[in-house]
């Protein structure tokens, strides 16, 4: 556990009594400081750690709270504070994240830090995994999974590997990365940042955590071509990578197909080299990563038909680069559809042989696919997998093509999940039942552990 010893005695407010918000109260507690939880509904977890107490925000000591931790999901300014973050701001009282907690540990270990819009669980768990590969001590967490204040610190020779969410970004003052990273940077959770100005504004705050003797590692485009300009102006390091900067051999690494990965794998690889890797235990690290779950994950096979679980997808710049790293595809999309729609997902359909539409957002995305692929209004998953299968089995019989089931959904879960997650799991179930193998040998195992909740 990440210990803020520097806290001791203080007064603290946490809001939120999730993965992160408990972690926060464990580390808190463990460094002596009083802390008073509240959730808005009513979870909780575990046992309230020592030296905390379970009380309706309104009921807390404000007078005397230095601090309040604030779950990444609750919003403290867009679109509208959180009646508690309100009062701590009116209050004078700092809104911090549980990743700052962890910060005020000092932890020893060497730091890298990841954000973009996509790819950065992948980015986050590959560079875990070389560094582990490569016999180093490593502590992998953040957005990925593992609260922060729950890792270990790995020690000065050691590395901690953290994912931040933009939301996480906006409330960690202290952060400081010997690595940091920007993958990349396209539209989500506007709401929540008053647009893109603000959303990008969040995930900068990750170059000052670099300062200027950091190294800041960068993919292409816009707006990263600005801010790393910004970030060069200010005396700061800064390495540009692209897909063409991977590692040779990436492209028959499963767990790595299509160009996005390439991009993942680059900046991955960039931050391995300046923490001392060298080139054969990069290519050795990336060689043998398994992936995550839920993210082009193939859960089975049969008879030339892959099913692949990208339930993870949550919008269409993720959807299209799955589009792109398969052929002859039966594309399951829709859910909950995020501002843009399907974006640039409905220009990548050139592959899609046929796309089977779910949830609450299947008729935009009918009308944004409309003249561009065959189109099922299939309701729910199970209907969408069950027709796709049945079409692509028929397909194969007549032409002999091999042909991918891909659940890509471009669009959140919750009107039809609990989480992505969720939506994953039983497209894999699903998956597995239609290719009679329950067990599925010979797919390559995703690497537990990384599963956001
Ligand atoms: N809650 C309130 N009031 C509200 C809203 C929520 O009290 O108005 C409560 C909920 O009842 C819940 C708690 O707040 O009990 C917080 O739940 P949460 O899911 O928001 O947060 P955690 O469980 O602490 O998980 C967070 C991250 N969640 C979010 O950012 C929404 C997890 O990222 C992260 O893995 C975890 O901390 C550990 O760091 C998830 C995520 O969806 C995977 N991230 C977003 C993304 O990847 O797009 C940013």
């Amino acid at each position: 556990m990440l210990v803020p010893n520097s806290m001791s005695g203080r007064k603290v407010g946490i809001l939120g009594l999730g993965l992160s918000g408990m972690a926060a109260a464990r580390a808190l507690s463990a460094a002596g400081a009083l802390t008073w939880l509240h959730d808005d509904h009513g979870a909780l977890r575990d046992d309230p750690p020592c030296g905390a107490t379970l009380a309706n925000w309104q009921d807390w000591p404000w007078d005397e709270l230095s601090s309040l931790v604030i779950s990444p999901g609750i919003p403290h300014e867009h679109p509208a504070p959180h009646p508690a973050a309100a009062r701590a701001a009116a209050a004078g009282i700092e809104v911090i994240s549980e990743i700052e907690i962890a910060m005020r540990a000092a932890p020893a270990a060497r730091l890298v830090a990841i954000t973009g819009t996509n790819g950065k669980s992948t980015t986050t768990a590959l560079t875990g995994h070389c560094l582990r590969a490569a016999g180093r001590q490593v502590a992998v967490g953040g957005n990925i999974g593992d609260a922060a204040c729950n890792l270990d610190d790995p020690g000065a020779d050691g590395v901690i590997v953290l994912e931040l969410s933009s939301y996480q970004l906006e409330t960690t003052p202290s952060l400081r990365a010997d690595v940091a990273m920007i993958l990349n940077i396209t539209p989500d959770h506007l709401v929540r940042h008053g647009g893109m100005e603000g959303y990008v504004t969040a995930k900068a705050r990750i170059l000052a955590a670099a300062g200027a003797g950091g190294l800041v590692i960068i993919g292409p485009g816009a707006p990263l071509d600005g801010l790393a300009a910004r970030h060069r102006a200010a005396g700061g390091q800064v390495t540009m990578v692209t897909a063409d900067d991977a590692p040779p051999g990436i492209g028959s690494v499963p767990a790595l197909a299509g160009a996005h990965n390439a991009e993942n794998a680059a900046a991955a690889a960039a931050c391995l080299a300046a923490l001392g890797l060298d080139a054969a235990e990069i290519a050795d690290g990336m060689a043998s990563f398994a992936g995550l779950p839920h993210r082009l994950q193939t859960v089975a096979r049969a008879d030339g038909i892959s099913f692949v679980n990208d339930s993870k997808a949550t919008n269409g710049v993720a959807t299209a680069k799955a589009l792109a790293a398969f052929d002859n595809i039966y594309w399951i999309a829709g859910g909950e559809a995020k501002e843009d729609g399907l974006g640039p997902a409905a220009d990548e359909t050139a592959q899609v042989a046929h796309a089977y539409l779910i949830g609450s957002a299947a008729p935009d995305f009918a009308a944004a696919l409309d003249g561009l692929v065959d189109i099922s209004l299939s309701g729910n998953l199970e209907s969408a997998t069950t027709s796709a299968f049945a079409d692509a089995c028929a397909a194969r019989s007549r032409n002999g093509r091999d042909a991918t089931i891909l659940l890509s959904p471009a669009a959140a879960s919750f009107d039809q999940f609990a989480s992505f997650v969720a939506r994953g799991e039983a497209f894999t179930a699903l998956a597995r039942h239609l290719a009679g193998d329950a067990a599925s040998p010979g797919i390559q195992p995703a690497i537990q552990g990384g599963a956001h909740v």
